[in-house]
């Protein structure tokens, strides 16, 4: 029986000595990339994981001890170890276990997680919580150096080396984000790494203890052995340790013995402390190691061949050539949105500044109110912690920042926590803003062409995951706050679709077709001439209804007392964590069947047309 057979919870892996958890690490290293082949997810960072996790789980005690696994994306062995070894299978399908650590799913998952550098803050909270009702638990907050470049971290930091509060902080450096790690706090722990301190230790720990069963009087001795030479070496650096939190490393991310020895040795310590391992992306194997950027994330499906990402990277890229003033800003996605190209062809003009939405949106508008056109291309739920940095910097001072807002709607496979459902009620809110959603490639190229030259505000576009399923007639010319009527109503029924998904279900079915380009400002004059003509309007949006596109057209016939039907099809009032995009569709009654009922209701008078 294989030691991935054997081993149903924590408490059977602690039974383990060094040479069957090092040969356990292999096991669940080829299981990870058996299911992610096949399911897809991020394959590098769990790879660089393995040994760490089954060293913090060694030597803690989950789920009494609590581990918060920053972005989550990191967590399969974790999730293998605690019981969900046969159900990792359907990691990140319908039913089976999310990509991300999930509360809801395990009592071994401590928080939830998906968006970065929130675990210092959800750690030092579940500490305090701890303290307050006089409990003694462990809490161990794992953070990658990428996420480590999150201002959350530094706001936790703060608070952490004051209060003193016992927690653990394990820092996992590798060195990369999703692509190459970027910014100065990043420069400073390459240094750490570098130090020899590292080297020294970890020749003196492999002497003294590989081999050696972890448990009973052999381990403890020689442990002792190494024990003062670990306490002169990585004691005292200076930025950790000034801000009152205990700095040791750096150390071997992949030796388990050297990770459980010092796991158990600052186990005890009653202050917050920092542990900073060394461990490389993609470990073990030979693509993912040589090859990080792409197996960060992989989809375990064919690829799409092309991507609106790629268009609107290709876009902006062309648009940089005729225009010195456009510059792109991206928080560690470089290659996900697309903005890449733009990076390589004007190094100079393009900003990654790492895991930072909220930086990157006050930063944006620095350079717009300073001549530039920065263009900030985000995923739709990354965005949504900016939200303050959009309203305060940029609405209020009315500049014209321009978000290409990535992954808008549902996004399959990563489940609750990225789907971008809601950036159209966040943004539509705000004074300024102007919101619009291409229907196709070319649309999305048009109206980015067109957002280079509209500098009275802010605008958003926001386009989906993937490509348009209806291919890529050509779109009219853009006009400021008009819809695209794209066919004709015989029967006095309009659905008006925002963005391809959309467009295409409004396409299939028997009604007139109108694509809502501009969610915001919305087209009155065509509300109001549809109004005339005794039509119903029934609005396709992939956003949550509630605060949605249907919501302000609803709002408008209402204030206008215009006669005229409104009936709004959205996402409904609650999270969805459905896998696949057409089942998170399908969920919330956005397909073309649940439109044709409608329609067909309409028709036989079931849903009156006039109010
Ligand atoms: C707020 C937010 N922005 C962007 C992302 C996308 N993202 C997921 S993982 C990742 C890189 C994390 O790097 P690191 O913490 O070093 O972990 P690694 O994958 O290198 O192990 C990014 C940018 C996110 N999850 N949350």
């Amino acid at each position: 029986m294989s030691y991935l057979e054997k081993i149903n919870s924590p408490s059977d892996l602690k039974k383990l000595s060094i040479r069957e958890l090092k040969a356990y690490a292999e096991e669940i290293r080829e299981y990870i990339v058996q299911v992610v082949e096949k399911n897809g997810g991020h394959l590098a960072s769990n790879l660089g994981a393995v040994e760490l996790t089954i060293a913090l789980h060694y030597v803690f005690d989950c789920p009494e001890d609590k581990f918060i696994f920053d972005v989550g994306h990191q967590s399969y062995t974790h999730k293998i170890i605690t019981g969900r070894r046969d159900d990792f299978r359907k990691l990140r399908c319908d039913g089976g276990p999310s990509g991300f650590e999930n509360m809801h799913e395990s009592e071994y998952d401590a928080f939830t997680t998906g968006h970065s550098s929130t675990s210092l803050s959800v750690g030092l909270g579940i500490a305090r919580a701890r303290d307050l009702s006089g409990e003694k638990y462990n809490v161990v907050s794992v953070i990658g150096d990428g996420a480590f470049t999150g201002g959350m971290t530094y706001e936790a930091l703060n608070d952490i080396g004051e209060s003193g509060t016992r927690m653990l902080i394990v820092l996992n450096d590798n060195n990369m984000s999703i692509s190459k790690n970027v910014g100065a706090i990043s420069a400073y722990l390459k240094k750490l790494r570098l130090s020899r301190r590292y080297k020294v230790l970890k020749t003196t720990f492999k002497r003294g203890i590989d081999g050696i069963p972890l448990l009973g009087p052999a381990f403890v001795k020689a442990a002792e052995k190494v024990k003062i030479a670990v306490k002169k070496q990585v004691d005292n650096d200076k930025m950790f340790d000034k801000l009152g939190i205990k700095y040791y490393g750096a150390f071997d991310g992949h030796d388990i013995g050297e990770l459980v020895y010092v796991f158990s040795q600052v186990k005890h310590l009653n202050v917050p402390v920092l542990v900073h391992v060394i461990t490389r992306k993609g470990s073990g194997l030979y693509e993912a190691e040589h090859d990080p950027v792409k197996y960060h994330g992989v989809t375990g499906e064919p690829e799409t061949a092309y991507k609106f990402s790629d268009v609107a990277g290709e876009t902006l890229c062309a648009l940089a050539a005729k225009d010195d003033k456009i510059v792109g800003v991206s928080a560690a996605m470089l290659p996900s949105t697309g903005l890449e190209k733009l990076k390589n062809e004007y190094p100079e003009r393009c900003f990654d500044v790492g895991i930072a939405e909220q930086h990157s949106v006050s930063m944006c508008a620095g350079l717009a109110a300073n001549g530039y056109k920065p263009y900030f291309a985000v995923y739709s739920s990354f965005l949504q912690r900016a939200f303050d940095q959009i309203l305060h910097d940029v609405c209020i001072n009315s500049l014209p920042v321009r978000f290409l807002i990535d992954r808008a709607g549902a996004v399959g496979s990563d489940g609750v926590t990225h789907q971008g459902l809601f950036d159209i009620s966040y943004l539509s809110v705000l004074p300024e803003m102007c919101i619009t959603a291409p229907r196709n490639g070319k649309d999305l190229k048009k109206i980015i062409e067109w957002t280079s030259s509209y500098d009275k505000g802010p605008v958003a576009v926001r386009y989906p995951k993937g490509y348009s399923a209806s291919g890529d007639d050509e779109p009219s010319e853009v006009e400021y706050g008009k819809w695209e009527l794209l066919r004709e109503s015989k029967n006095g029924i309009y659905a008006i679709a925002v963005g391809p998904n959309m467009t295409d279900i409004a396409l299939a079915c028997d009604c007139g077709a109108v694509s809502a380009r501009f969610v915001k400002p919305i087209d009155k004059g065509f509300i109001e001439k549809a109004a005339k003509q005794g039509a119903a309007l029934v609005t396709l949006e992939e956003n949550a209804i509630r605060g949605g596109f249907g919501e302000a057209v609803l709002e408008y016939v209402n204030s206008a007392k215009l006669p005229c039907r409104v009936i709004n099809m959205g996402f409904s009032d609650r999270f969805c964590d459905k896998r696949t995009v057409s089942g998170a569709l399908a969920d919330n009654g956005l397909t073309a069947e649940a439109l044709e009922a409608v329609i067909k209701n309409i028709i036989s008078g079931k849903i009156c047309k006039n109010p």
